[in-house]
């Protein structure tokens, strides 16, 4: 069992897709254990992108991040991290697999309506950003 961290990002949740997006999730045999809706101030954004702040798209994606709420999802599931990576498609919606989460809901590169962590250990570090212990549930 692993688990992993999916952000529903501020345009889909603008949309309404946030509801849809889950039921893609589950349906797709990912067990939610944890689930929140918050807006992140600049600063939050900028410490969750943190890894990517010498990027000349760090300023934009950071506003984007905290131009309204986003819905935290905590996944566990076998392999979880590399399912759902594949379940939201690329980056770059342009370049996204039909069927995918980002070809299906992605607007742009930036607004792209989902994030997934990109390792188990990225995964620790970002679900420690959004949950504690009791937020967690088996
Ligand atoms: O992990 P993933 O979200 O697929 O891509 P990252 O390379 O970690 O970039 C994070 C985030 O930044 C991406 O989802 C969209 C945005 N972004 C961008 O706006 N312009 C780029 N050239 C690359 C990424
Ligand atoms: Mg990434």
């Amino acid at each position: 069992m692993q688990d992993t961290l999916a952000i529903i990002k501020p345009d889909a949740v603008a949309r309404d897709l946030a509801g849809e997006i889950l039921a893609a999730v589950q349906a797709a045999g990912l067990r939610i254990v944890g689930l929140k809706m918050l807006r992140l101030s600049k600063a939050q954004a900028q410490g969750f992108y943190a890894v990517h702040a010498e990027r000349p798209f760090f300023d934009s994606l950071t506003d984007y991040m905290a131009s309204g709420p986003v819905v935290c999802v905590a996944l566990r599931g076998e392999d979880a991290v590399a399912r759902y990576r594949a379940l939201m498609g690329a980056t770059n919606p342009e370049q996204a697999e039909p069927g995918t989460l980002r070809h299906k809901y992605g607007q742009s590169l930036e607004a792209n309506a989902v994030h997934g962590s990109d390792g188990p250990d990225t995964a620790a570090v970002e679900l420690a950003f959004f949950f504690n212990k009791l937020e967690i549930v088996e």
